[in-house]
């Protein structure tokens, strides 16, 4: 017989060299599990399995922002808008924004293809927002809508990435799109550590020295990768410090690469975000000085919407021909959806004082984020009460990065069993209390150290049952394994 066309052996390398651990190993398992559950509800000790892998706040029931779910189905379904119903179902200002977003569109069609950038007149909304945020100008122009912020990223390291020996800074721990991006398009990933003991500190002094290192490999470093607020790691960057960042990529000819699809998402009152584009202005770097790219989501923040597959980037200080070439790249992959460009248009645009809808939206916002504010806090505290486990705050994002200091009899059962200690520890949990969680490996970490993360996102009142399954759990892996 011939032999298969397709196996291991010949498929590229490249696609067998990515990980991705948010839908890893244990999440495949949790997986089963609720398969078993569901064909047989007594045969685990627990009855649900709770998902805190993955930053999907919607499979959590959070609800997702009424004015927008109605701008979304009036824009969708334009006939709605001359029903008289429409007038008592639907909030004044809903209808003149889904009125107003349908006279930007050809043809007033979400089904056609749009401007591969994204329709005009989202961009033109995008942009006003960027400004109200910034107080800096911001041209349509150089916004390209995507579906969420993932494909943006993937069409930066394609960019960017010749061979191997280009390499990328990435902050570890880091989340996994980098790495594993950076992989299918053939680079070399640049680690700088970020310092758990300073609440995931930036230090410039390390990013220097990994620079230093990455050049004497024969590596040139193109860009840098800063997530802020962090993902795993949920820090906030403090304004000085991203003026460094700012400056060492000035001096060093890298592009900074800002994912900021946290932005909406900081919880304590002592840290606010400012985007690295306002930041680089403030400092009076305008386009010659800096190449900078900002992602942005639909998917987090308040908003939550991941599966509408909506987010933009915005590229400043690339020349018109580089830009030309961008805009090849995007229009191979013809346009973004255009539910998802609506949204990214909304989420910078939101109601605004006066407007009907203006009172439920921050109703409705404040909600949510105060929430996920008492969830983060509520879990920092559990996990900080348990023996072994130390937890920096989340200031921001959706995750708790908890490190587990393990007794050495469990690193060497996890090895045992063909394990990272981490992986071992999650699996246990996950097969004791149905909770899932990410095992630190899937984000790279301190060689010797063991993380896991965990989300903020199940409702409130589920925190109580999540603690008590968690708290009574560690204490017997602990009894099992304590020297
Ligand atoms: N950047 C960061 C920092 C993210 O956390 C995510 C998603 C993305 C980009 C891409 O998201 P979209 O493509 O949906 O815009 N976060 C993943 C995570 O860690 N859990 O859920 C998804």
């Amino acid at each position: 017989m011939a032999s298969l066309p397709v196996t291991l052996d010949t498929i590229n390398p490249k696609v067998l060299e990515c990980e991705y651990a948010v839908r890893g190993e244990i999440v495949i398992l949790a997986q089963k599990l609720q398969e078993e559950l569901k064909n047989n509800p007594n045969s685990q000790p627990f009855d649900e399995i709770l998902y805190c892998n993955i930053g999907n706040p919607q499979s959590l029931a959070q609800q997702p922002i009424t004015f927008f779910r109605e701008v979304l189905a009036l824009c969708d379904h334009p006939a709605l808008l001359d029903k008289p119903e429409s007038k008592i179902l639907f909030s004044e200002d809903s209808i003149q924004r889904a009125s107003q977003i349908l006279g930007q569109i050809p043809g007033r069609a979400t089904g056609a293809y749009s401007h591969s950038q994204g329709i005009k007149g989202l961009r033109d909304t995008i942009a006003a927002g960027i400004e109200a945020r910034d107080g800096y100008p911001a041209d349509p122009n150089d916004l390209f809508l995507t579906d969420g912020a993932s494909p943006a990223v993937h069409m930066m390291m394609q960019l960017l990435i010749r061979s191997k020996n280009d390499g990328i800074l990435c902050p570890i721990p880091q989340y996994p799109l980098y790495s594993a991006s950076i992989a299918l398009h053939g680079g070399t990933l640049v680690p700088y550590y970020l310092d758990e003991a300073t609440g995931w500190g930036l230090e410039v002094s390390e990013l220097e020295k990994q620079l230093k290192t990455a050049k004497s490999n024969g590596i040139s470093v193109r860009a840098l990768v800063v997530i802020n607020p962090g993902n795993p790691t949920g820090q906030v960057l403090a304004k000085e410090n991203q003026e460094q960042i700012v400056d060492f990529c000035k001096k060093e000819g890298l592009v900074l690469l800002a994912d900021e699809v946290y932005q909406e998402n900081v919880y304590v009152a002592d840290k606010k975000f400012h985007s690295f584009k306002k930041v680089a202005r403030s400092m009076g770097y305008g386009d010659n000085d800096i190449c900078l790219v900002s992602f942005q989501s639909v998917s987090k923040g308040y908003y939550g919407e991941c599966g509408k597959r909506g987010g933009y980037m915005e590229i400043t200080g690339f020349k018109p021909d580089v830009r030309d070439q961008i805009y090849k790249l995007a229009s191979v992959n013809l346009c973004s959806n255009i539910s998802g460009q609506i949204l990214a248009s909304l989420i910078m645009k939101p109601p605004k004082e006066g407007d009907k809808s203006y009172e439920s939206y921050v109703k409705e916002k404040n909600a949510i984020l105060s929430s996920l504010a008492r969830r983060a806090e509520k879990l920092e505290e559990v996990f900080n009460s348990l023996e072994g486990v130390t937890c920096n705050r989340a200031e921001g994002a959706m995750y708790l990065f908890p490190r587990l200091h393990l007794p050495e009899k469990a690193i060497e059962a996890a090895k045992g069993a063909g394990a990272a200690p981490d992986a071992f520890y999650a699996r246990r949990l996950l097969n004791a209390t149905g909770i899932v969680v990410v095992p630190g490996s899937g984000f790279k970490q301190v060689p010797g150290t063991w993380h896991f993360r965990c989300t903020i996102l199940p409702q409130e009142d589920r925190i109580p049952a999540i603690v008590t399954r968690l708290t009574k759990f560690h204490k017997e892996f602990m009894d099992e394994f304590r020297s």
